[in-house]
């Protein structure tokens, strides 16, 4: 057996540990695009790569034999560097890490396949350089570079990470109180015990959740169903009750569909004139405050908010999570008035888990990709492209039985937002962004193909019977894109309240013949849905356990909560634990600083928004904690909502 030497040198797991917390913190620093508000923060951020390495790579020293030691520290390096090149690759995307969920969507990350190829990009193979220098050096070097302590001095590196972990921790907790206790914040956690810790905590909780399910036995349920009926519950519309009894409904999820799109132009032509116009309609509700709540489950979570009217969860997609579990949903409470349900939409059917999520939530058939005629000449991305789509969809509409609920859900307008050049109806948007510059065509594209849709409806006769809602699903342009909004917007930079504002979506609601329609401006969003449909049809739904309102009532709750805890009242927008202005966007404290005369009004108007902010704020915790104890618990299962079972 060969000998281990003293050290001459400086350790290779020193050497090793110092690369790649340097590393570790440029990714950190200059690629994830991580908000700093003080010194504090940039010091733990600085820290904290280095303290992962350390605890990580100092493990080697228990390895007795010298080329074992070399062979860890490699393996060891290599596997820390993938992890942040995955989420690199990840953060191009969803501005935002993995978490553990997320992982076992595999047939997702497949299907994912050229969107993936985009976001890697050449340059990151410099990611890899000091694995490759630690690999080199750890072979030509090995003799010296490694190190043989005795016992006591094994448990001394062993303590000093740990030390070094603590300090990070206590720090951590200094600078943000109940981090690990609330951290539903990704960017948070990532920024104060960096990326490793993060996976591991993230590991404990999904753990923790896991368990939730088998201890649940439906104890919990009282206490939800009061907090819905004292803070939730709310008066419907008498007016809207009914007006879609019998009528068909025919919701169209528009991908990536933005707020920001509506009324704008680029090189003086509209973007989307057939929905700009069709807000205008007389029969158009046209809902200009709506925002998009989802997580990390995009279009899926989407559905599930509108189905549900319930919050999807702030880690993986409740689809793929809790896609066995029972619910309550929309298709299942109409299927007594004698509506079937459907959803039209060209891709394969595991992808988000659809088949097993529709299922759970009654929904009576799924005509996916195999329904359709998709060929190379006309797909274009994520597959089948819009117009044919729309009008391959009329004849399984026809074919339906009346009255029906029909989900549609569009491909073409996703990322990263490829189309033909013959379906190009409208200039590219000319900024640093592809991303951006080729939306606006695409949009355009998807805009088009709502109108060949509508037209088409009207030629089968079809439209007169139905109402059609269309709603945006989710932002389709990330923060990253941030400078290129800016510009598109015309503003200097988007500030933490724009981003808020950003995730508004469009959302109509079209009845044919109702003559009534108008723009409305109060705040609401996709939890609204269920529950505005259903008074709509005429459904009673008092015993329903749902978080949202009836769009079309003014008795409703007074804010909309983001999946990530932000919010929004009819004053103020809350984010990044500030409130803003709603109306102008500026911070309450420089909004009391502008309109106080003395220090004492300040502080006194200071105090009484803090409250106001504050005392949402534990209502919007309550309500998306309740919400995940109930998918978590998977509590549905111990109600009997007293509908006949299938
Ligand atoms: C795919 C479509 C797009 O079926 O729903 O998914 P997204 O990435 O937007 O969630
Ligand atoms: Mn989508």
């Amino acid at each position: 057996m060969k000998q281990l030497k003293k050290p001459k040198k400086i350790p290779l797991y020193v050497i090793a540990a110092l690369l790649l917390g340097l590393k570790t913190y440029i990714v950190y620093r200059f690629v994830f695009n991580v908000e700093l508000d003080n010194s504090m923060q940039e010091l733990i951020l600085f820290i904290n790569p280095f303290v992962s390495a350390f605890l990580i790579l100092a493990l080697g020293v228990w390895f007795k034999k010298s080329s074992r030691q070399m062979k860890y520290i490699r393996y060891a390096m290599l596997a820390m560097t993938l992890i942040v090149w995955a989420n690199l690759v990840f953060y191009r995307q969803f501005t935002d890490f993995i978490t553990i969920p997320q992982l076992f969507m595999g047939s997702n990350m497949t299907d994912l396949g050229s969107s993936i190829l985009t976001l890697i990009e050449p340059w990151d193979l410099f990611i890899f350089a000091d694995v490759a220098i630690v690999w080199y050096v750890s072979k030509k070097f090995e003799g010296n570079l490694s190190v043989l302590y005795p016992r006591s001095g094994k448990v001394g590196v062993l303590a000093f990470s740990l030390v070094l972990l603590a300090g990070n921790f206590f720090l951590a907790e200094m600078e943000r109180p109940q981090l690990f206790t609330r951290g539903f914040d990704r960017e948070y956690l990532v920024k104060n015990i960096g990326l490793l810790n993060y996976h591991v905590y993230d590991v404990i909780i999904h753990s923790k959740n896991e368990s939730q399910r088998v201890f649940a036995d439906g104890n919990e349920i009282p206490e939800i169903q009061d907090f819905i009926q004292e803070n939730v519950d709310h008066e419907r519309s008498e007016e809207m009750n009914g007006v879609a009894e019998g009528k068909n409904v025919i919701f169209i999820n528009a991908e990536s569909l933005q707020h920001f799109a509506m009324d704008s132009e680029v090189n003086g032509e509209e973007v989307t004139p057939f929905l700009d116009d069709l807000a205008q309609d007389e029969d158009t509700y046209y809902f200009d405050n709506f925002y998009e709540q989802t997580g990390q489950g995009n279009t899926s979570d989407s559905e599930f908010l509108v189905e549900n009217s319930m919050y999807p969860l702030s880690r993986g997609a409740v689809f793929f999570t809790h896609g066995g579990n029972d619910y309550h949903s929309f298709p299942e409470m109409i299927e007594d008035k004698g509506y079937t349900s459907t959803v039209l939409h060209s891709n394969n059917k595991s992808f988000w888990n659809r088949e097993q999520m529709y299922n759970s939530m009654n929904i009576d058939e799924f005509k996916g990709e195999e329904s359709y005629d998709v060929s190379p000449e006309n797909s274009v991305g994520w597959g089948l492209k819009d117009k044919p789509y729309f009008e391959q969809s009329i004849p399984l509409l026809e074919e339906q039985e009346e009255p029906f609920y029909t989900k549609m859900i569009t491909l073409t307008n996703h990322f990263p937002f490829e189309l033909d050049e013959e379906d190009a109806t409208i200039d590219k948007f000319d900024s640093n962004s592809n991303t951006l510059n080729n939306y606006i065509p695409t949009v355009r594209y998807m805009d088009e193909s709502i109108e060949q849709f509508f037209d088409d409806l009207k030629d089968s006769g079809m439209y007169e019977d139905s109402v059609i809602v269309i709603m945006g699903d989710h932002i389709g342009i990330s923060e990253n894109h941030n400078n290129a909004m800016a510009q598109f917007l015309d503003k200097d930079e988007i500030t933490p309240y724009d981003q808020v504002q950003l995730q508004r979506v469009p959302l109509f609601i079209h009845i044919p013949g109702d003559g009534n329609g108008e723009q409305i401006d109060k705040i609401s969003g996709q939890i609204d849905l269920k529950p505005t449909m259903l008074n709509m049809l005429g459904i009673e739904s008092d015993e329903d356990i749902y978080f949202g309102n009836d769009l079309f009532s003014d008795d409703r709750k007074d804010y909309i909560a983001l999946r990530n805890g932000d919010f929004i009242t009819d004053d103020y927008v809350s984010t990044a634990g500030a409130c803003y202005d709603r109306e102008t966007g500026e911070p309450m404290d420089q909004v009391i600083e502008e309109e106080t005369n003395s220090e004492e009004e300040a502080s006194e108007k200071s105090e009484e928004v803090q409250n106001t902010c504050e005392a949402v704020q534990d209502q919007v915790d309550t309500e998306l904690s309740y919400s995940d104890a109930l998918i978590y618990g998977d509590l549905f299962r111990f109600i009997d909502f007293g509908e006949e079972e299938e």
